[in-house]
């Protein structure tokens, strides 16, 4: 579309920001998603669902009831059976797909593995059949901490193939958080490796694993995936090396039927108390919820080459690398590495090599490739590129921008998909042969998925408006529950609006009905992409010898999204020092892990309190931020927020 030119540069930055986009006709000819799938899907919802389930799934036993709707309690597609591996795998090749690429994988050093879905099928009986050897059945729970390797997905869908349901703990938590997570789900074997690389780096795992294992009792095996070659401990008994109980297995392991709301998988997720909460996952809703809109959003063609770039380990690659795309048959990509290793055009390289068509990927990472400047992309063939999407934080409009004009050539649709562990699928987005998009908008509820920006008192607010953001009713890939914890379910997200499901995010509604993410209402900080507790790092301060109380609150970064800023309250008797500060930092990276160090530190004699004792972290966020302080009459004592004031330069980086 024409734009008028304007008469500076920020005239032309106003312009811009207006500019919206819709879709090219060519596209849209083509294109999976047509207009007519939110009409059908307004006009019944339900049946609009169970329409996809018939024609998505392949079931052992239909189903015989669409949704059972007990709020907030959903059951959906109840009375049918399935299987999920036998949906992602088996029936790919059973139609002859045997040969197709399931997923490329880059190794960080530069080795090639390529996957197809027969070697898929094989590996997954093999691997599924080790777990049978050491005694998993049905329902039992398996614990994961891998690196971005193939034996990776390979667990993940060995586990489903029994039914036992897998805890993917992200490879770079530290030995705390994963036994924490196996204590709370009693996890019985451990799937890891003996590590990974990064940046070029031997990264180790074992180690990690061995101290979680010695303080988690239900674990009875593990199995090690020889990734580096390394030298590692293996206690006799308890540990087994992939390649001696899992090559050596048959490879025919059939596939176990499952009922609908068989558990597929716990993912944890940090919540506003120290305690991160098991969000819990069944197979075929969420399975159709995770096919539908991949196919929907991505626009998925049987020759796309199909790139997630998260990490398994974050619900977005359980969801979209994982099970959706192979749900749907997809040619996919898996890299182990970092954007800048060994440089920064190693995306590019990737992209251009592999003739990579759709591309998903956090708006951190595309600040950070801004940050180097459009030369490093612009040096290599990206036409392939058809689809972009961006997933984790709000993209801002200039990031969508030069997403679109230097990866996307200017011309490929960029689709902003909001979306959360709990949610399982992505819920607001665009539709790329369908919807004018703006830059910085997610745009629209997809069909079926009814979301709302409500007041206070959960009223619609007018367009214009910002307000919170709402689900109105379930979806099939939603959370079935807090795992072990109905109650804490209920309280943290059908609690503050009367039959509404709330996300924690703030959001506006533009005058034209676009939707716009605003950030988390709540304490939850945000950074780059990853959901990290304030409660959660505090408590990791707190457990070292010199700090007496802790607050933290996220700080705006342009390329983090956030930035952890701490403020710390020293024991009596203690001296506050850089060297202090730096060991702190060290030690909240050490207790949770490196994406949880603070970035900034602080030490103040005291905290803004309520009366009733509650730290005020919005006043610590105007502080951290340098704004003008917000409201402060339920301030305890008035006189901290000066003194932190006056000490606020002396933060470190
Ligand atoms: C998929 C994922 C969920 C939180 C969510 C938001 C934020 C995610 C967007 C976004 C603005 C987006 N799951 N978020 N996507 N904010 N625009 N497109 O990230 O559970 O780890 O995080 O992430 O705050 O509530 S998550």
């Amino acid at each position: 579309m024409s734009v008028e030119r304007g008469t500076g540069p920020e005239i032309e930055n106003l312009l811009a920001e207006r500019r919206t986009f819709p879709p090219d006709p060519a596209f849209a000819a083509r294109a999976n998603a047509t207009a007519e799938l939110y009409e059908e899907a307004e006009a019944d919802y339900e049946a609009f669902w169970a329409r996809q389930a018939r024609e998505r799934l392949s079931w052992f036993t239909e189903p015989t009831q669409t949704l059972e709707w007990d709020l907030p309690f959903a059951k959906w597609f109840t009375g049918g059976q399935l299987n999920v591996t036998y949906n992602c795998v088996d029936r790919h090749v059973e139609a002859g797909n045997g040969d197709r690429v399931a997923y490329h994988w880059i190794g960080e050093p530069g080795e090639t593995r390529t996957l197809t879905y027969a070697d898929l099928q094989r590996e997954t009986a093999k691997a599924a059949n080790a777990l049978l050897e050491l005694g998993v059945r049905t329902g039992d729970r398996v614990a994961i901490y891998m690196p971005m390797i193939p034996e990776l997905p390979i667990a993940m869908l060995a586990c489903a193939r029994i039914g036992a349901p897998h805890t993917v703990v992200f490879g770079g938590f530290s030995a705390e958080a994963l036994s924490g997570r196996i204590n709370d789900c009693g996890a019985k074997v451990l799937i890891t490796a003996d590590g990974g690389w990064r940046r070029g780096k031997k990264v180790g795992l074992k180690h990690h694993a061995d101290e979680a294992m010695a303080s988690a009792p239900s674990i009875e095996h593990s199995i090690v995936v020889n990734r580096l070659g390394d030298d590692v401990n293996m206690v006799h008994g308890r540990d087994r090396w992939w390649h001696d109980i899992v090559d050596g297995q048959s490879d025919d392991c059939p596939p176990v039927p499952v009922d609908s709301e068989h558990m597929l998988y716990l993912l944890y997720t940090s919540g506003t108390t120290a305690k991160p909460k098991g969000i819990l996952h069944t197979s075929a809703g969420y399975l159709l919820g995770t096919a539908f809109t991949h196919w929907a959003v991505f626009d998925l063609k049987p020759d796309d080459i199909y790139w997630c770039a998260a990490d398994i380990g974050w619900v977005t690659g359980h969801s979209y690398i994982v099970y959706g795309p192979l749900a749907n048959g997809a040619t996919g990509l898996l890299y182990e590495g970092a954007p800048d290793a060994p440089t920064w055009d190693r995306w590019w390289e990737i992209v251009e090599q592999h003739k990579v068509t759709i591309l998903y990927c956090a708006p951190t990472a595309i600040r950070a490739f801004m940050k180097q400047g459009e030369e490093i992309p612009k040096a290599h063939d990206l036409s392939s590129l058809r689809v972009l999407g961006s997933v984790g934080e709000p993209i801002n409009p200039e990031a969508w921008r030069w997403y679109r004009d230097v990866i996307g050539g200017g011309t490929t649709p960029v689709v902003d998909t909001w979306w959360q562990t709990e949610t399982g699928q992505i819920m607001i987005s665009p539709l790329p042969g369908v919807t004018t998009t703006k830059p910085g908008s997610a745009t629209f509820p997809l069909p079926g998925i009814d979301a709302d920006v409500v007041d206070g008192d959960g009223n619609s607010v007018p367009k214009g408006s910002g307000g919170y953001l709402v689900l109105k009713r379930p979806w099939p890939g939603m959370l079935r529950g807090i795992y072990g914890d109905p109650e804490r379910y209920r309280e943290t997200y059908w609690s503050r609006f009367e039959g509404m499901y709330f996300a924690g995010d703030g959001a506006k509604r533009d005058e034209d009905g676009y939707l716009w993410l605003l950030g988390r209402v709540d304490d939850v900080m945000n950074v780059a992409g990853h959901r990290i507790s304030t409660t959660e790092v505090e408590s990791a301060l707190v457990d070292h010898q010199s700090v007496a109380e802790a607050a933290v609150v996220g700080k705006t970064d342009p390329i983090s999204g956030q930035a952890i800023f701490a403020f710390v309250i020293l024991k009596a008797g203690q001296e506050a020092s850089d060297h202090l500060g730096v060991q702190l930092r060290e030690h909240v990276a050490y207790v949770i892990g490196p994406i949880a160090r603070p970035k900034f530190l602080m030490f103040v004699p005291d905290l803004p309190k309520t009366r009733s004792g509650k730290i005020m972290r919005r006043l610590l966020r105007d502080i951290a931020e340098g704004r003008q302080l917000g409201d402060v009459t339920t301030l305890a004592d008035a006189t901290v927020v000066d003194t932190i004031r006056e000490n606020s330069g002396k933060a470190e980086d």
